[in-house]
């Protein structure tokens, strides 16, 4: 992409009116601009970098087993009368009459309507397990919608949904979403910790929580300092192997958020020094809530005895949107953003130096079309801007390489690359350069 004809409105003066270093960062560079409270458009940048999240998060779905489908935004409140949570709901749940005087809902969630969906084509045993997902946009009417998109009212979630014959196949599905959610979040340049969670609105006994650490996070965790070293179990898991060993692992060492916090259990298990009390971010929660829906809406399947048993269902929600706050809390410097490159919105900078000049224009096209054609996706600013104006929003926009292609340098056959991260800055050929970026030769996280 071409600075000249793309969009990237980025502010001068910092907002005043956020709170919170990634919401701040994320209107200065220009990635999204708030229409309501709450409520985003998601400008071409933020809207490259919101599409890389919702990809990785898609692969891990995948990979886990799950099936993607999407479901729509509104739904039908009858449902939400099956399972009584129409009323439960309260004032979260925006509302909406059509011109038939029908009630509808933005939905803040799915389980009814998948519920719906699952008991009209599935009646036997053989039919189950099924684990399906969707990425779809949610509306909550939060009370405080606040931290930009840590908190909104509209926001983009993936959620999944398992369907089995028992506890303990329920208990299987659980745990392929727990090993997914590490891998996820693992890809996405995050450290998340599973925590034992309250379940809310949603309901059942078994929950967790997929909390990353940061000083902004909206709740207070409490945690075994060895889980925040735990690496992800790895891509190369067999989800159709037994993963309790690996969740086992990972649920022995005391976590839990606030709610479910018993400060004398935390003093007795973990010794002092590996006590960490510190603020989190919830990126990920999982349930496990038995048949709280199948039995009032009446999904039940026939078990091999002949018998009509309710399924047994979980459900799996990651906070797609909230995820690009979250990453921003987690990499940044005084700045600007710090993209991991997994989701970078353009993998390389490149910086004109001089428009207009020969020498300067056809480095950059070199660059830019070898970068191009190595799937690097390079952003070239073509733009008039004064110098230093373009090295403050290249390091705002936080990609993870810049190219700095100038006319003295070009002179002694240099240009300069630097690693966004590290600061790290290095006099190459413009050849050396892109073979060097190309081969991925840098080591950026
Ligand atoms: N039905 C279940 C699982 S699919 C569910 O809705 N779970 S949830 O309420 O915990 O939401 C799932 C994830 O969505 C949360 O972990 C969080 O990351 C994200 N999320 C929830 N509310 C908001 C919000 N107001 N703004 C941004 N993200 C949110």
């Amino acid at each position: 992409m071409r600075l000249s004809r793309y969009f990237i409105p980025v502010l001068k003066e910092t907002p005043s009116d956020a709170q919170i270093v990634s919401h701040r960062l994320m209107l200065r560079a220009g990635l999204i601009r708030q229409e309501a409270a709450g409520i985003y458009a998601w400008l071409p940048l933020g809207h490259r970098v919101l599409r890389k999240i919702e990809q990785i998060v898609r692969e891990e779905q995948d990979r886990a087993g799950a099936a993607e489908m999407l479901m729509p935004t509104l739904q039908p409140a009858d449902l939400w009368r099956e399972s009584g949570r129409y009323d439960d709901y309260g004032q979260e749940m925006l509302r909406i009459v059509d011109r038939h005087k029908r009630d509808l809902l933005y939905g803040p969630t799915n389980e009814e309507m998948i519920t719906e969906i699952f008991r009209s084509y599935c009646r036997s045993y053989k039919d189950v397990p099924k684990l399906l997902y969707h990425i779809q946009w949610k509306f909550r009417d939060e009370i405080r919608p606040r931290f930009g998109v840590m908190r909104g009212r509209e926001f983009l979630m993936k959620d999944a949904y398992s369907f089995d014959l028992d506890e303990e196949a329920a208990r299987k599905s659980y745990n392929r979403m727990f090993v997914a959610y590490l891998n996820t979040f693992a890809r996405l340049g995050l450290k998340s910790v599973p925590m034992r969670a309250d379940t809310g609105p949603i309901g059942g006994d078994l929950s967790h929580e997929f909390i990353i650490l940061a000083d902004t996070g909206e709740s207070e965790v409490f945690c075994h300092a060895d889980l925040l070293e735990m690496g992800a179990p790895g891509l190369d898991v067999n989800f159709d192997g037994d993963l309790q060993p690996l969740v086992d692992q990972r649920t022995a060492l005391y976590a839990a958020t606030e709610e479910m916090h018993d400060a004398d259990r935390f003093v007795a298990e973990v010794p002092e020094h590996k006590r960490v009390s510190a603020r989190g971010i919830e990126v990920g929660h999982i349930f496990n809530f038995g048949t709280k829906y199948s039995e009032p809406m009446n999904a039940s399947v026939a078990h091999p005895d002949g018998k009509e048993r309710p399924v047994h269902m979980g459900s799996y929600g990651v906070g797609v949107s909230r995820l690009m706050g979250g990453i921003i809390e987690a990499s940044h410097d005084d700045n600007g953003i710090i993209w991991p490159e997994s989701v970078a919105p353009y993998g390389v900078g490149i910086i004109n130096m001089r428009p207009g000049d020969a020498a300067c224009d056809a480095a950059c096209e070199t660059a830019y079309q070898a970068l191009s054609k190595a799937g690097k996706e390079p952003l070239l600013d073509d733009t008039e801007d004064r110098a230093g104006a373009k090295f403050a929003r290249m390091d705002l926009i936080g990609l993870p390489y810049q190219i700095v292609i100038g006319p003295r340098g070009l002179k002694e056959g240099k240009i300069e690359l630097k690693v966004r991260r590290s600061g790290e800055k290095h006099d190459l050929s413009l050849d050396d350069a892109i073979d060097r970026l190309a081969e991925g030769k840098f080591a950026n996280g």
